[in-house]
């Protein structure tokens, strides 16, 4: 397949290397180490993301506005190979091929404080930057992915439709999602509510899709193909589902999975430093919404998969996604626990009231 791929881009398979890289569970990304050059070729999932070519004309709106808007900074989009193309229709797929990022490193899970603070950060800025980008003109790359009333829907439908031996062995955990259905008739009313704004959202925040250097220093955001409009939260939850506890999603240790304030803090100082005069008022009082809203909705997306037999995440072994499922719905539990003790400060404050405040 490579031979017929690389040299649409100008590239030798004779002295190129390419290799299967990173742990995104969507795209196949493999790093192409070329004499001069690397890069990150992948494999767009057709599965997931229906029309290719909708992502690909998002990036080159984005591209266009930021590099006009700030020329230095670093938005990894497509190259184009030597037709001009910078996304490829092939016998083998849809294909596509970034720069890598010399000198990157990115992360499972978190152990420092200052990681979360830099990636949020970098999240935050990608945001502002496109604050005035009219995010109506961005197609949208995968219908309702964020919408959390479809997703408890479609997760009671995989209920209704599921073998009934997985079924029986998750009926606790289906309980528990059905218990605490209140996180989905909030984010119905902030759906409903004016004050909260379709923006450029990123939707997909998770720990490995920001870059950082050998120093721990944010580089840059990558995995661009849920860039769409959505609400703030979606970002802000997915920073708080990832960052905030030590153990990440496939952790089957639940005894390990616990939430650390002072990364809570990280995102929001990191985020509002970037999105502080950018967000409502009413957006700030959702803050720590947002992780219940993106822990809750994680978790129903790993037990429906797990009741349609892992159409969508794939699993690598038997009860795969049930264990991810239990990993995020422990998550929740110590969340919910963590947010009780949010104090809410004086509504004068200029702070949002479920900032953390140390303690
Ligand atoms: P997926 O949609 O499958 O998650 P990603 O675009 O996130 O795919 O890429 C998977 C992984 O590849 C990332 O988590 C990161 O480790 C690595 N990666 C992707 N793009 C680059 C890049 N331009 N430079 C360096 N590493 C990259
Ligand atoms: C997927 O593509 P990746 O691995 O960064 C998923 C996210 C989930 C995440 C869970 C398009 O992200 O929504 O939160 O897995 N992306 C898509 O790890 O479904
Ligand atoms: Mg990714």
């Amino acid at each position: 397949m490579f031979e017929n791929i690389l040299p649409l881009y100008g590239l030798n398979s004779d002295n190129t290397t390419v290799n299967l890289f990173g742990d995104g569970l969507i795209n196949h990304t493999w790093k192409v180490t070329a004499p001069k050059q690397s890069y990150i070729l992948q494999k767009v999932n057709t599965d997931v993301f229906k029309e290719p070519s909708n992502i690909d004309k998002n990036l080159c709106l984005l591209k266009d506005f930021l590099n006009k808007k700030d020329p230095k900074y670093l938005f990894v989009s497509p190259i184009n190979a030597i037709s001009g193309a910078s996304l490829l229709k092939t016998p083998d797929g849809y294909f596509r091929m970034t720069p890598f990022v010399e000198g990157s490193i990115s992360l499972n899970a978190l152990t420092k404080r200052e990681e979360a603070y830099e990636a949020a950060k970098q999240f935050g800025k990608f945001s502002a930057l496109l604050a005035d980008f009219n995010a109506e003109e961005l197609n949208i790359t995968i219908p309702d992915f964020h919408n959390l009333n479809l997703r408890y829907e479609q997760f009671k439908t995989a209920c209704a439709n599921a073998n009934p031996k997985r079924m029986e062995q998750v009926k606790e955990y289906v309980e528990f999602i059905n218990e605490h259905k209140s996180i989905v008739d909030t984010y119905l009313d902030l759906v409903a509510n004016e004050e909260v704004p379709l923006r450029v959202i990123h939707h997909d925040t998770k720990i490995n899709n920001v870059l950082f250097d050998a120093h721990n220093k944010g580089i840059c955001v990558i995995d661009l193909d849920t860039v769409m409009p959505g609400y703030f939260i979606s970002d802000v939850g997915d920073m708080m589902r990832t960052y905030l506890c030590a153990a990440s999603e496939e952790e089957n240790d639940l005894s390990k999975i616990s939430i650390r304030k002072d990364f809570f803090k990280a995102i929001y100082e990191g985020y509002m430093e970037e999105m502080a005069d950018v967000l409502t008022d009413t957006e700030k009082q959702y803050f720590s919404y947002a992780g219940k809203f993106i822990i809750y909705m994680q978790a129903i997306r790993f037990l429906a998969d797990y009741l349609q037999n892992d159409i969508y995440y794939g699993a690598k072994y038997e009860g795969h996604n049930f264990n991810r499922a239990k990993n995020q719905i422990t998550l929740l539990k110590e969340y919910l626990k963590m947010e009780e003790g949010l104090t809410t400060p004086p509504s004068s404050s200029k702070e949002p009231r479920n900032q953390p405040h140390a303690q």
